[in-house]
């Protein structure tokens, strides 16, 4: 999904991306922690109570389609989703090509791996034609910001990209300490400002004294909270305003952060957003430690905004692309 991490033939370069043909480099990938292990909550609740559906049954019974209903609404991936894997159960049933788990899990992973690759399969990143990519991380306080922002710069820097860190989530001084501990942890540079400072200026200023510094992508971290919801909306499409006066076409792209422990709360939080200021992309964490990790799929039905990342874990290498096929795969593991 992305130009950047992807293994790619040395003649195979992403549309809009002419003269960025560094970013191609080899993905740091096999450190991440394995999807499999971060799934593990969803698997062991969704994908064994599909295993035991069949237990001791001899025929597909109406009781039986109940309860595969029921546990695809336990697993969050919404009600429209999960009546229409019902329905294909039951056609599937009616024609008698549904006789165990095994090619239940078949159709299931089919269907999943269609809805996750029609919102979030081979979007490419809105790389700019020259100068430093401007990404802008949005979400409410709490959600992994500050973490995901960390993982994605050492990642990023780590695949031998120049970041730079810009602590614009000035309504806390903790948050901007936050920022600077990933960054000397990660060996990144953090421009900050003093706590209580106008987030838009802070911005303004890193934008300007990035354009000497030669770097390429700029992550800028914004505040998840401010003293009523329509100052906070109205705070960040003032950034974003700011942002592109300094650097033409940017942000380049806008990330929501969404926490999936949250359900459908994750959903209304991202239409607030993307209604406000034109998310790109989302960035979904906290995967580990949820049983509802249906909730993806949920996600990318309803908002139709392409995941970048998914967080499975709190540590600095557990964040991974987003790839339906791999992300279906780990679902669909047996343990
Ligand atoms: N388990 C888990 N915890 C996470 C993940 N991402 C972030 N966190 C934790 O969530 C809490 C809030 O994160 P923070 O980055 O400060 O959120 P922010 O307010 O949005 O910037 C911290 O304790 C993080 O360690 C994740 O993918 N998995
Ligand atoms: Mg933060």
């Amino acid at each position: 999904m992305f130009g950047w991490f992807k293994k790619k033939k040395k003649d195979e370069v992403a549309p809009g991306a002419a003269g960025q043909t560094t970013f191609e480099v080899e993905s740091p990938e096999n450190e991440a922690k394995p999807l499999v292990d971060g799934l593990a909550r969803t698997r062991s609740s969704f994908m064994d109570r599909v295993e035991s559906l069949f237990l001791g049954k001899k025929k597909v019974d109406n009781d039986l389609l109940e309860e595969l209903e029921e546990i695809l609404i336990t697993a969050d991936l919404g009600v429209s989703t999960a009546q229409e894997l019902l329905e294909c159960a039951r056609t599937m049933a009616a024609r008698d090509e549904l006789a165990d788990s095994a090619a239940l899990k078949i159709i299931l992973k089919e269907k999943i791996v269609a809805y996750l690759e029609a919102s979030s399969g081979g979007h490419d990143l809105n790389m700019p034609d020259s100068g430093p990519l401007v990404i802008m991380v949005l979400g409410v306080n709490g959600v992994g910001k500050t973490t995901s922002i960390g993982k994605i710069a050492n990642k990023y820097s780590r695949a031998g990209k120049k970041v730079l860190l810009v602590a614009a989530d000035t309504f806390r001084a903790a948050a901007t300490e936050q920022l600077q501990i990933w960054g000397e942890r990660i060996g990144v540079d953090v421009i900050a400002r003093e706590a209580g400072a106008d987030p838009s200026s802070v911005i303004y200023d890193a934008l300007d004294s990035a354009q000497g510094r030669d770097c390429d992508v700029i992550i800028v971290d914004t505040a998840g909270r401010m003293h009523t919801k329509v100052n906070l909306v109205e705070e960040l499409k003032k950034i974003k305003r700011v942002m592109g006066k300094k650097i033409v076409g940017a942000p380049h792209e806008l990330w929501l952060v969404i926490d999936a422990t949250t359900g459908q709360n994750a959903i209304s939080q991202a239409r607030l957003f993307n209604e406000a200021v034109d998310v790109t992309g989302l960035v979904l964490t906290k995967l580990d430690g949820t049983s509802k990790g249906g909730i993806v799929v949920n996600i990318c039905r309803e908002l139709n905004i392409p995941i970048r990342f998914i967080g499975v874990g709190e540590q600095i290498n557990d964040l991974r692309d987003f790839e339906p096929h791999e992300f279906a795969e780990a679902l669909f593991t047996n343990n």
